[in-house]
């Protein structure tokens, strides 16, 4: 039996949790990712987890964590041990970005999330008025958030998107 390099063995597997308002879409892409399907969703109550698979041979483990206000407490518990936090947030909901803000406020000051990545899903682009990905992280205040954080080198990417067209992995 070979040895297994645990180098090797920490870039062929990452844990990914994805956070949002409820509605956001959360649900949706994570079975889009799952089964290159876009299927009807229910509100998630607790959370749903899939591990996929991606063309370089990586598995992702994939938390999709419910979003509703009187689950958002329990989003600590899931943030230990996170490769990356992916915040899906719906761009064409201008009602309730203020709140989507706030939330991640709360999440970026959890220690845990410190040194891993963000990626910021402005999703829903194919609504109409739906916000961009630049002015979502705008209205996110993304840069003085990882400035308050003391995180000038912090690498955070924006990405619009909707699921009905295809997403790579
Ligand atoms: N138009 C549009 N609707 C979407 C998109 N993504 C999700 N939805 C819809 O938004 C609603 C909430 O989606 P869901 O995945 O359950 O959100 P979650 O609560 O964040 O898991 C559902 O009716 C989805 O069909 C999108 O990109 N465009
Ligand atoms: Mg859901």
């Amino acid at each position: 039996m070979g040895l297994i390099n645990s180098t090797q063995l920490k870039i062929k597997e990452a844990q990914i949790i994805m956070l949002g308002l409820d509605s956001s879409g959360k649900s949706t892409l994570l079975y889009k990712l799952k089964c290159n399907e876009v299927f009807l969703t229910e509100p998630t109550v607790g959370f749903n987890v899939e591990m996929i698979k991606t063309s370089k041979d990586m598995t992702l483990t994939i938390w999709d964590v419910g979003g509703q206000q009187k689950m958002r407490t329990a989003w600590d518990n899931y943030l230990e041990d996170t490769d990356c936090l992916v915040y899906v947030v719906d761009s064409s909901d201008k009602r309730h970005l203020e709140e989507s803000k706030k939330e991640l406020e709360l999440i970026l000051r959890h220690d845990s999330i410190k040194n891993v990545p963000v990626v910021v899903l402005a999703n829903k682009q194919d609504l109409p008025g739906a916000l961009s990905a630049e002015e979502v992280t705008e209205k996110l205040n993304m840069k003085k958030q990882c400035q308050n954080q003391n995180w000038s080198g912090k690498q955070w990417i924006s990405k619009g998107c909707r699921p009905s067209t295809p997403l790579a992995t």
